[in-house]
């Protein structure tokens, strides 16, 4: 892939369209997935995010934004991976797993949930990455987090990272360290756009000088 990329809107660049990358953003209550998602996508989109049930009384957020096809789901009891969320997960090219550093008592629910999802093995053959949110009110350090929910464990690629998404801390680092790890599985728009936008040039140029 390499290069840079733009930015269209929302955070996430624009994937080609043949790319379709699905997203999954789940966290206890609080933690930040829906402020997450917010900065994630543009406004228009913002207002396209629909709640679809998955299961008896459990919904979930989705929207397909710009290739990037997203799911957030809140793990407000225990069971909802396995009784709801489970599917989606599985078919995730990335889980992202936001914690509110903050919140001791979710840090420790936050350990279960880790459980779970191991025991149900929906992250073997995924990419996990624990967003250590709310840095600008933390408890706890990014690695007292990262030991405390025994990540080492994990056998697939795997990152913690601080943010705050309150105050867009991180997320440009979050994004490259993400599209790092789907390298080879997408191709990024902006390359046609500038492809697009240099040939528009061209006959702009030749336009006016004819
Ligand atoms: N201080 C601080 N507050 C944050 C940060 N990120 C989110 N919040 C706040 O935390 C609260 C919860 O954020 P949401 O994005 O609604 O969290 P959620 O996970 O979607 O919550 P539920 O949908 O209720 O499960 C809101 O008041 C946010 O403004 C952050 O980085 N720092
Ligand atoms: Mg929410």
């Amino acid at each position: 892939m390499g290069g840079s990329f733009t930015k269209t809107g929302g955070l996430l660049p624009e994937l080609s369209s043949t790319s379709l990358i699905k997203i999954s953003i789940i966290g206890l209550e609080n933690s930040g997935k829906s402020s997450l998602l917010s900065k994630f996508i543009d406004n228009t989109h913002r207002k396209a995010v629909q709640s679809v049930l998955v299961s008896q009384g459990v919904y979930a957020d989705m929207v397909n934004y710009k290739g990037w096809d997203i799911f957030v789901g809140n793990l407000l009891y225990p069971n909802y991976i396995r009784k709801a969320f489970k599917p989606y997960l599985l078919l995730s090219d990335i889980i992202i797993f936001i914690v509110d550093s903050s919140d001791y008592q979710q840090i420790s629910s936050a350990k279960e949930q880790i459980d779970i999802l191991l025991g149900e093995n929906c992250i073997n053959s995924t990419v996990f990455l624990v967003l250590a949110n709310k840095q600008d009110i933390k408890r706890i350090t990014t690695p007292q987090l990262e030991n405390y929910l025994e990540l080492s464990r994990l056998n697939c690629p795997y990152n913690i990272m601080p943010v705050s998404v309150l105050k867009e801390t991180n997320l440009d680092e979050t994004i490259k360290w993400i599209l790092k790890q789907l390298d080879g599985h997408i191709q990024l728009r902006n390359n046609n756009n500038n492809n697009n936008t240099n040939s528009n040039n061209n006959q702009n140029n030749n336009n006016n000088t004819s």
